[in-house]
């Protein structure tokens, strides 16, 4: 049995050093199939000894059940986000600013900035214990056993130390293409890029969804206490080398400004990009001694001795065939570009919306038209401008219709509003997007009642107004294409579920003007019941904290209209809207919980009071004015002396896409 044992943790042994010699020294000496045969050999031996097996042998990756939920783990020093730069001039003032503050001249270090998500991992005595995502910052969620799947992340470091390493799970770019292609044939939803397929499946609750995925990581850093021996940056990368675990062979040590410039300078290039295997959307730049970095410490959520430096977003040039004009929930309008397919950042794009009338104007985008097209955030397609030039003269300019698309109604464009609506309250394309909305994850949640399953019943004749949803038999949904057994008893199982949602999420899913999220959560908290709001007048409705003059008379319109009365009456009988639930706010969590944010100019994808009130849906405080306690400004062209202020107190600025992409790696989902 003795000479099992040794046996079996002789094969582990060889197995981790091929792993190490493989992922982190890239130098294997074995082929791929003589690595397999081994790892099957170890595990015939377990299996006929299960006795011998221990978590941290390699074949253990997968060996854990799924989960119905992750749970909290708080980070032992913060996980820290980054200032960007988006020029030489922003990295020069970076350089300034830490000179000025250090009082001499400073060494930096370089490093790829991987497309990922931040992890941390927790190893005791040399055994991962423990990995999280970065959550807030503060406290993340327990991804474990998702993390176990990655190959290149070991179970057993190279030698028994305790340490807290942070770093980048990625996926790279072939095992994405594979991993679309797969899921396009299956007709799934594709990703829109490696990014957030990463983040999909390190978010599965079954770990054995995660494997198939093909996960990556590099480490960039310690979240532990000082190492002896590592005085800097570089050694700290050579550290988390030799113990084992796996970091980017990219880095370089700048011991002049000069050196970083180049460095920014040469992997700027689509071409020295595109050498790499996987996406970078930049490059960090460090100081490298860390008792200097100390010494310039760390502001809100960010430190002072580092900064991304972000490259341009990838432009491309494409076609306008058409300019279609969709209709909301509430009625907008919104003009569609329709494009020649063309790839960018990842995916390929053949719709960008224009937003309004007047952006179609102001960047004179015609049908016909060569535009730049780029995405926003680097996930949200956007034309930037029209490439006039190109004309030969047969673009037609686009003209909004007057009457609307689906219904024929004439449509009304209020003065100093840019939206152009069309105001049947019986139009069938508002019907279905507010019946979309009604069902969705931050209203009732209602799992299976996706947009084209929503279509299809109402094209069915099944379904015409939300109460519809609970009236629906078994029968009806099997007549229907798709719809079987299961996918019947699923169906109807997750609308009787729906009943027990608290009334903020059913006020919200009314689909009342202006009551977003966070405003349904405030007048659900504020009044007891339902009844007790309807019956609620303008002075009252007045005195609730969220509630404003144009809200309250939307809420007071709404009521007003016996058949919005009917509606909330039939859903009242069926049982919903009894439960006044937690203070959660709606779909969402509050992951900008403690931050101050302040917002200045123009936004394309949102007004003024919706982003604002998005934020404050997320936990954040939304104020008027720049000051010491403001933790981001958030800035659209057109943003004045805020702007001048936020430099000044050296407050981090975040452009509309930057915030889009700074929810996102928070967890926020924009669909
Ligand atoms: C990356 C990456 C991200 C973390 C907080 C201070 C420095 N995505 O590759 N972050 C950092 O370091 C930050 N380094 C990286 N290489």
């Amino acid at each position: 049995m003795e000479d099992l044992r040794a046996k079996v943790e002789s094969i582990r042994s060889q197995l981790r050093l091929h792993n190490y010699r493989y992922y982190v020294l890239d130098d294997p000496s074995i082929s791929d199939a003589e690595y397999d045969r081994l790892l099957r050999k170890l595990e015939d031996l377990e299996a006929e000894h299960p006795e011998l097996v221990t978590p941290d042998s390699p074949t253990q990756r997968v060996g854990h059940a799924p989960s119905s939920k992750f749970s909290t783990v708080e980070h032992v020093s913060p996980l820290l986000g980054l200032n960007n730069a988006f020029s030489q001039e922003e990295l020069l003032a970076f350089q300034e600013r830490v000179e000025r503050q250090s009082g001499r001249s400073v060494s930096y270090i370089c490093e790829l900035k991987i497309d990922g998500l931040s992890v941390s991992l927790d190893y005791e005595d040399g055994i991962f214990v423990r990995g999280a995502t970065r959550g807030d910052g503060m406290v993340g969620e327990d991804i474990t056993a998702n993390l176990r799947t990655i190959r290149s992340l070991p179970l057993r470091l190279n030698e028994p130390v305790t340490l807290n390493a942070r770093g980048e799970v990625f996926m790279n770019r072939r095992h994405f293409d594979a991993l679309n292609r797969e899921r396009r044939e299956l007709g799934e939803s594709v990703f829109a890029n490696p990014r957030n397929a990463a983040a999909g499946s390190l978010r599965q609750l079954d770990p054995k969804l995660t494997a198939e995925r093909h996960l990556d990581i590099f480490l960039f850093g310690l979240g532990t206490a000082p190492t002896p021996g590592v005085q800097t940056q570089g050694e700290a990368l050579e550290y988390l080398r030799r113990v084992g675990l796996r970091t980017n062979p990219h880095s370089q040590v700048c011991p002049s400004f000069r050196d970083v410039l180049d460095f920014v300078r040469k992997w700027r290039e689509k071409d020295q990009r595109s050498s790499l295997p996987y996406d970078i959307d930049g490059v960090v730049v460090k100081v490298n001694e860390l008792a200097l970095q100390s010494q310039l410490a760390t502001t809100a959520r960010s430190p002072r001795w580092a900064i991304a430096y972000k490259f341009p977003a990838e432009q491309v040039v494409t076609r306008v065939l058409g300019i279609a004009v969709q209709v909301g929930r509430t009625g907008t309008l919104t003009p569609l570009a329709e494009l020649e397919p063309v790839l960018v950042a990842g995916s390929t794009v053949s719709r960008a919306t224009l937003h309004n009338e007047d952006i179609v104007r102001d960047r004179d985008i015609r049908v016909g038209d060569y535009v730049v097209l780029q995405k926003a955030g680097d996930v949200i397609p956007e034309i930037v401008r029209s490439l006039p030039e190109r004309r030969d003269g047969s673009e037609v300019s686009f003209q909004m219709p007057t009457r609307c698309p689906a219904c024929g109604t004439a449509v009304v464009r209020l003065p100093g509003e840019a939206a152009t609506r069309c105001v049947n309250g019986r139009c069938p394309a508002q019907r279905i997007e507010k019946l979309i909305h009604f069902a969705s994850k931050g209203a009732l949640d209602i799992e299976g009642l996706g947009p084209a399953s929503v279509t299809q019943l109402v094209e069915a004749g099944l379904v015409d107004s939300p109460v519809d949803f609970y009236r629906l038999k078994k029968e009806d949904l099997l007549q229907l294409e798709r719809f079987g057994e299961k996918a019947a008893d699923n169906l109807l199982a997750s609308i009787e579920r729906s009943k027990e949602q608290p009334f903020a999420r059913v006020l919200f899913g009314l689909g009342i003007r202006m009551v977003g999220a966070e405003v349904a959560r405030e007048v659900a908290a504020w009044t007891k019941s339902f009844e007790h709001l309807t019956k609620l007048g303008k002075e009252e409705l007045l005195e609730i904290p969220a509630v404003g003059e144009k809200i309250a008379a939307s809420i007071l319109d709404y009521f007003a209209n016996p058949e919005n009365k009917r509606l909330v009456e039939g859903l009242l009988a069926q049982g919903l809207l009894q439960h006044q639930g937690d203070s959660e706010a709606p779909g969402t969590a509050k992951v900008l919980e403690g931050l101050t944010f302040v917002v200045t100019g123009r936004l394309e994808g949102f007004s003024r009071s919706s982003i604002e009130e998005f934020l404050r849906s997320l936990g954040a405080s939304v104020t008027s004015s720049v000051s010491k306690k403001t933790s981001f400004l958030v800035a659209g062209p057109g943003g004045g002396s805020k702007l001048t202020k936020a430099a000044e107190l050296e407050i981090p600025i975040l452009s509309e896409p930057e915030l889009i992409e700074f929810l996102r790696e928070r967890g926020v989902r924009f669909d």
